[in-house]
C-alpha cells in the first residue's frame, strides 16, 4: 500500500533528525475504509460582505460539500471551486459532473482503499484538481475519524494554534481600503494581504503603509499583470512588502522568473503552482522565491505536504492559502498551517472574517490573532445539520 511517507521526496532520515531535534512528526499511514457512497450538495452561503480580487466580485460562496459514506462513519470534504472559472479553469458544475461521472465511480470501484491511495485511483483524469481533493478529504476525514486520530497530527503538524492572517479585497476607494484594514488590525490579525489590480495598486499601497506604519503587509494581483508592468510593480518595492502573489498568468513561469529578477519585492507564487512538478519548476527557474499552499489547488492534502517538504529542504518559505472555506477547509488548512515549514501567517482568518453562520458547529474563532488547530478526531469538527440544509441548493448521492 501507497503511504504519504513514502511518496514524499526523498530526505535522508540523518537530515530530518538534524531538524527536528526533537522528534519527527509521524505521518502513519490512515486506516483503510470501505466506500459506500458520497453525497454531493451545492452550498450557497452568504459572505458578510462582498470580496473583490481582481478577477471579480462574489457576495455568496458557492461550494461543493463531499460526505463520504463507510459502514464505519462519515467523512467530510470540500470541493473548493467558484461558480465561475475565473481563478482557474474548474467551476463548480464542471466539478459536480465531473465527480458524479467519473471521479466517484471510481473511487466507489475501488470500494476499499486507504487515503493515501486516493489520488493514485483518480490520476488517470486529467486536471480537476480541486475536486479531487475534496474527494480525498472526505476519505482522510473518514478514515481518521475512525481511528479517533487528528487530521493535524497526521499530517505532521507542530503547533497546537497558528497566526492568522487576512485577504482584504479591493474596495471603492483607497480611504475606504485603509477603513477596512483597519477593522481586521483591532481584531487581532498579525498579516494584512491586500488585493490589487492594474489601478489600483500603488495608490492602496501606499494608502495602507502610511495609515499602519510598518505591519506585516503583502498584495495579492491574481494574474492581473503582464511583464510590460514591471515599472509599475516596481514602483511597489519601496513599501517593504512581505510578497507580491502571483503578479502574471499561471502559466507565466519563465515571466515571473523574469519579473522576480527586476524587483526587490519577493515574488509569490499561487496559482502556478499546481502540483509538487509544478512547484519543483518554478523554483529551478527561479519564477517564485516563497509559495502559497493550497490543498485545493494541488490535488489535496497530502499534494500540499509534499510541497511543505520540498520548500522546507530547499529553505523556501511558505504560508498557507484560503479559498474562503467553509468549517471543513477552515479546520483542514488549520492543521496544515501547523506543519513546520510554515513560516509566514497564512490566509486561515476566523470563520466570521466571511460569514455570519458556518456549517461548523465550532467555527474558526481568532484568539490573540491565531485560530487553533483542532484536536478531535480527523477534521475535530462537527458538521451542523441544520446550518448545512439551509444553504444547501442542491444535492445528490451516488451509492456503489
Ligand atoms: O481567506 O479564504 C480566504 C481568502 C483568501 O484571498 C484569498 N483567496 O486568490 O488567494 C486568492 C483568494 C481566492 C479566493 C481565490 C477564492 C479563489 C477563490
Amino acid at each position: 500500500m501507497a503511504t504519504l511517507g513514502a511518496r514524499i521526496p526523498a530526505t535522508t532520515d540523518h537530515s530530518r533528525a538534524r531538524r527536528y531535534p526533537g522528534g519527527m512528526p509521524t505521518r502513519e499511514p490512515a486506516a483503510s475504509v470501505t466506500l459506500d457512497g458520497f453525497e454531493l450538495r451545492v452550498l450557497h452561503i452568504p459572505l458578510v460582505s462582498p470580496f473583490t480580487t481582481s478577477f471579480g466580485t462574489e457576495a455568496v460562496r458557492e461550494v461543493i460539500v463531499v460526505r463520504a459514506h463507510t459502514p464505519d462513519g462519515d467523512g467530510w470534504g470540500e470541493i473548493v471551486t467558484q461558480s465561475a472559472p475565473l481563478y482557474s479553469s474548474e467551476y463548480t458544475q464542471g466539478a459536480w459532473d465531473v465527480a458524479r461521472r467519473y471521479l466517484i465511480p471510481a473511487l466507489l470501484d475501488a470500494h476499499t482503499l486507504a487515503p493515501e491511495q486516493v489520488a493514485g485511483v483518480l490520476a488517470p483524469f486529467v486536471g480537476h484538481r480541486m475536486t479531487k481533493a475534496g474527494l480525498e478529504l472526505a476519505v482522510l476525514d473518514a478514515a481518521l475519524r475512525s481511528q479517533g486520530r487528528p487530521l493535524g497530527g497526521y499530517l505532521g503538524a507542530v503547533r497546537d494554534r497558528v497566526p492568522s492572517g487576512v485577504s482584504v479585497g479591493i474596495q471603492a476607494d483607497p480611504s475606504a481600503l485603509v477603513d477596512a484594514v483597519g477593522g481586521y488590525l483591532d481584531e487581532g490579525y498579525v498579516r494584512i494581504k491586500i488585493k490589487i489590480k492594474p489601478g489600483r495598486d500603488v495608490a492602496d499601497t501606499a494608502a495602507v503603509r502610511e495609515a499602519f506604519g510598518t505591519i506585516p503587509l503583502q498584495v495579492d494581483a491574481n494574474s492581473a499583470y503582464t511583464l510590460a508592468d514591471a515599472d509599475t510593480l516596481a514602483e511597489l518595492d519601496r513599501f517593504d512588502l512581505l510578497l507580491i502573489e502571483q503578479p502574471l498568468q499561471e502559466d507565466d513561469l519563465v515571466d515571473h522568473a523574469a519579473l522576480a529578477g527586476m524587483l526587490c519585492t519577493p515574488v509569490c507564487l499561487d496559482e502556478s503552482i499546481t502540483s509538487l512538478k509544478a512547484a519543483t519548476d518554478a523554483l529551478a527557474l527561479g519564477a517564485t522565491s516563497v509559495i502559497n499552499i493550497k490543498a485545493g489547488r494541488v490535488g489535496g492534502y497530502l499534494e500540499a505536504v509534499r510541497i511543505h517538504d520540498l520548500c522546507r529542504d530547499a529553505g523556501i518559505p511558505v504560508w498557507c492559502g484560503g479559498m474562503l472555506e467553509t468549517g471543513i477547509g477552515r479546520a483542514a488548512n488549520a492543521a496544515l498551517a501547523a506543519l513546520p515549514g510554515f513560516t509566514l501567517p497564512g490566509d486561515v482568518s476566523a470563520s466570521d472574517r466571511f460569514y455570519h453562520r458556518d456549517i461548523v458547529t465550532e467555527p474558526a474563532v481568532l484568539e490573540d490573532g491565531h485560530v487553533r488547530v483542532p484536536t478531535g478526531p480527523g477534521l475535530g469538527v462537527e458538521i451542523d445539520p441544520l446550518a448545512l440544509e439551509e444553504f444547501t441548493v442542491a444535492r445528490e448521492t451516488v451509492r456503489r
